[in-house]
């Protein structure tokens, strides 16, 4: 079982488009195990954006993330991380497949309205910045096994 870690970014929040994308992640089987509304303070977006400091496109991507709530989630299932990734479609929004969420939802490179982890190692990483261990259920959920 993999764990990824999902940001619904500002433009989500702002948008209403929440309920939809959490419900096409529910939907597919996945299981959430972590959510929480939060700002992504200055420290926090270095920390999670640190492989693109130094690239320009940066002070965009760091106003956006800083500039209103975000919601966080720890999202778990079998090859949890490529399925979500696959649900994202590209990270262009105007190269995203329709029926992927930037495909169906975005127009534009920096707000592309959803992240996920893109590998194991980035996951464990990622979940350790936004999550402590005791904000992580360990449950089942007892429809698991029709999926
Ligand atoms: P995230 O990390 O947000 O899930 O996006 P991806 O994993 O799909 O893509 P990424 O790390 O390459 O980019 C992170 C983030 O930066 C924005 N971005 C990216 C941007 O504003 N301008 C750009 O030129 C690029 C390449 C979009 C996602």
């Amino acid at each position: 079982m993999e764990r990824s870690l999902v940001l619904l970014k500002p433009d989500t929040v702002q948008r209403g488009l929440m309920g939809q994308i959490i419900g096409r992640i529910e939907k597919k089987g996945l299981k959430v195990t972590g959510m929480k509304m939060m700002e992504v303070e200055e420290g926090l977006a270095k920390e999670h954006y640190a492989e693109h400091v130094d690239k320009d496109f940066f002070s965009d991507l760091f106003g956006f993330i800083t500039s209103s709530p975000i919601v966080a989630m720890v999202v778990e299932g079998e090859q949890a991380i490529s399925v979500l990734r696959n649900m994202m479609g590209a990270t262009n929004p105007f190269e995203a497949e329709p029926g992927t969420i930037r495909g169906d939802f975005g127009l534009d490179l920096t707000k592309n309205l959803i992240h996920g982890s893109d590998s194991p190692e980035s996951a464990k990483r990622e979940i350790d910045l936004f999550f402590g261990s005791e904000e992580i259920l360990d449950y089942e959920l007892t429809v698991g096994e029709w999926h």
